[in-house]
């Protein structure tokens, strides 16, 4: 694992007025083009001189049975073109350029190339030199021809002279340096190899010289310079940048390799050439972004399959994460890049989690969390890639999947145990970026919930008033089943309503508030206030201008009317507000002296009683819950407006029960001890 640190990344600066030269007529690469000014603009006068510069006797016009084969592959490239490089558009005629530079980047993977100098002429053909090994000229057994002939005629013949050679580049579509000969009105190649200089012609595809001899050469190397068909192309105008684009591209993902980008018709040029490979690429991607740490960089082989990863956080919120397959911008993902999303998701979760860097009971970090802010570039090299979708951009090499993600996992596991401070720093702003994306679910599904709430058909449980003026109205929400029974007996159906609510709520909400919202009791007592919730809320629609909770005085009913009181003024705070809130306080005992009764709502009440009426003859009845009431002393004890005890609820109230309803229900244990210990008295008559 090396973590980055700049020291050692060469990036050259590019587009800068300043650093644009001219070409230099000194530069090594630039002298291998021969012939360049004078033959420029006519191939035909070209080939002649060419042609007559050789002594050499070839076979010209005058192939085996194999290479009718091979020049009648080239036809086919030639009659569908958008088979082979995609469109005959611009990215098709870019696509030639890449075609042909993919080969010299092969020969630097292999270790043979250190520079390779891409020249948009003035007529708009196209020069690439290298300094590799150079095509093979010697005469191939099989095609009996020249191996440069088989390599720029036969469809496909790229790599297959040497097995060895690790062949892992390839444009687009993989299809070959004979695909841009096929569809270049000329192409030139020059070889320099064991001492030789030579040349070879070819118009559309076919050889119109055998060798050429040029003379000695003390140097290696391939200079290609092919004219595009304007028959198959809409426009041969070469963008500059978008040659350079993509020549950035290659140098930030082979390190080392240095790519000079020339344009002759403006005289711009661009230099790339990044020690620091992708590390750089990352720098380049962050450049104007706050980066939170230096860039984490692994990289490691396996089954002749090579990954490698660089990642950093920037302070921004945007995802940017760049996946090559053998040099390929694979824009579709694939299974590398399934691979690396799970392997990240899962390496920060199991760190954040062991380390107990997440506050927050149940949070999980998500795939997308772990995104946001973070820039990160996976370059995997493997052995027979398998590309998929239209544009044959997306990954399909099932095992690369298992591989990327054991891979990363481990060597992401590994950085973060080795570096606490970024790793707590990173899995912070993940953290972060989970709450925030909880809160806009909550958001969204209280959006979702809100229309549901709107619907106007009461529920099925309320047992509706008769009276239709809100003022006069009262609804009972009562706990439990059998309590709303005996409710509705005791009631005066003329103006009181009673919506009976299971008990049980507590339990499914005990994560959170929000939750609440997608609770079918909170749903069904919202629509029997009629007024919908937060920012839906319409004080308008109260159907009922006195609301009275009604709950058992235990421990259970306290809960429930604390988070019904809660609900109410996180949700529908103007109906505490405006006073429309009650709780409505059954009795704790009865006490009976001959035939006096006495309900009695607070402990204190009692002894004060006893003490009044004496302690001989008494019967004290106490009270578990309302479903032990008869009908009959519901109605006396909270539905007699003339006997019964009501609490208003204000707001100030209302806040105690927020504050306890998130101690009680909240994730963070330890206040919560302390508020049990500090109120134990409290918490016992939680019943307000
Ligand atoms: C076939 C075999 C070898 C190299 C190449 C082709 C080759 C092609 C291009 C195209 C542009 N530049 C290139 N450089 C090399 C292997 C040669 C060997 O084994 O020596």
């Amino acid at each position: 694992m090396v973590e980055n640190t700049n020291q050692n990344s060469a990036v050259i600066p590019e587009n800068n007025p300043e650093k644009n030269q001219t070409q230099n007529s000194e530069s090594s690469a630039a002298n291998l083009v021969i012939n360049q000014q004078e033959n420029k603009h006519d191939p035909t006068k070209k080939l002649a001189a060419i042609q007559e510069a050789t002594s050499h006797n070839h076979q010209d016009n005058n192939y085996g049975a194999e290479s009718i084969q091979v020049l009648e592959g080239l036809e086919a490239v030639r009659k569908r073109p958008s088979m082979y490089i995609g469109t005959t558009g611009l990215p098709g005629l870019h696509h030639l350029v890449y075609e042909v530079v993919d080969n010299s980047i092969d020969e630097a993977l292999a270790g043979f190339c250190k520079e390779i100098v891409v020249i948009i002429n003035e007529d708009n053909s196209v020069t690439v030199v290298d300094d590799g090994r150079g095509i093979p000229i010697a005469i191939h057994s099989q095609y009996k021809m020249s191996a440069l002939e088989v390599v720029m005629c036969k469809l496909h013949a790229g790599g297959k002279f040497d097995k060895k050679t690790y062949k892992v580049s390839g444009g687009l579509h993989g299809v070959g340096i004979s695909v841009v000969n096929a569809l270049s009105t000329w192409l030139q190649v020059e070889v320099r190899r064991d001492g030789r200089h030579v040349a070879m012609i070819f118009e559309r595809g076919h050889s119109k010289s055998g060798i050429i001899e040029k003379g000695a050469a003390d140097t290696t190397g391939t200079t290609i310079t092919f004219m595009p068909d304007k028959e198959i192309f809409e426009s041969i105008e070469f963008s500059f940048d978008t040659v350079s684009a993509r020549m950035r591209e290659l140098a930030f993902l082979n390190k080392g390799i240095k790519i000079i980008v020339r344009d002759e018709r403006t005289e711009k040029e661009n230099i790339f050439q990044y020690e620091g490979g992708i590390v750089s690429f990352i720098e380049y991607l962050n450049r104007n972004k706050t980066p939170l740490h230096p860039t984490i960089y692994f990289d490691t082989e396996k089954n002749g399959n090579e990954i490698e990863v660089a990642m950093q956080y920037n302070a921004g919120y945007i995802e940017n994460i760049f996946s090559f397959v053998n040099n390929i911008n694979t824009i579709d993902g694939g299974t590398h890049l399934t691979g690396l999303k799970t392997a990240l998701t899962r390496a920060f979760n199991n760190y954040a989690e062991s380390n107990k860097l997440i506050d927050e009971k149940d949070l999980k970090l998500t795939s997308d969390d772990v995104k946001e802010g973070m820039c990160c570039v996976i370059s995997v090299k493997v052995q027979e890639p398998q590309f998929e979708g239209q544009t044959k951009t997306k990954l399909g090499n099932s095992d690369v999947k298992g591989i990327v993600d054991s891979i990363v996992f481990s060597s992401l596991t590994t950085y973060l145990e080795e570096n606490p401070k970024i790793a707590k720093l990173i899995v912070e702003k993940i953290v972060t970026s989970a709450k925030a994306r909880e809160a806009a679910k909550k958001a969204r599904d209280l959006t979702r919930r809100k229309s549901a709430l709107d619907s106007s058909s009461l529920p099925g449980k309320l047992a509706d008033c008769q009276e239709r003026d809100p003022a006069k109205c009262e609804l009972f929400i009562v706990e439990g089943d059998s309590a709303g029974g005996s409710a509705k007996m005791g009631r005066d159906r003329k103006f009181q309503a009673i919506l009976p609510l299971k008990g049980k709520i507590l339990n499914v909400e005990k994560a959170r508030i929000n939750k609440v919202v997608d609770n079918d009791e909170i749903i069904t007592l919202v629509t029997a206030i009629g007024t919908n919730i937060a920012e839906e809320f319409d004080i308008k629609k109260l159907r009922y201008h006195k609301l009275i909770l009604m709950t058992d005085a235990d421990v259970d009913g306290s809960h429930i009317q604390c988070l019904l009181l809660t609900f109410l003024y996180r949700f529908m705070t103007p109906l505490i507000e405006q006073g429309h809130v009650y709780v409505a306080m059954p009795p704790l005992y009865k006490v009976k002296k001959g035939k006096t009764e006495n309900y009695v709502y607070k402990e204190e009440e009692l002894f004060r009683l006893l003490k009044e009426i004496g302690k001989d003859n008494v019967n004290i009845q106490r009270y578990k819950g309302l479903g032990e009431m008869n009908p009959e002393q519901l109605w006396e004890t909270t539905r007699d407006t003339e006997k019964r005890m009501l609490k208003q609820i204000k707001i100030e109230d209302a806040v105690i029960a927020d504050e306890i309803f998130t101690l009680l229900m909240g994730d963070q244990v330890e206040p919560r001890r302390k508020f049990i210990q500090d109120h134990a008295k409290e918490v016992k008559n939680l019943d307000l």
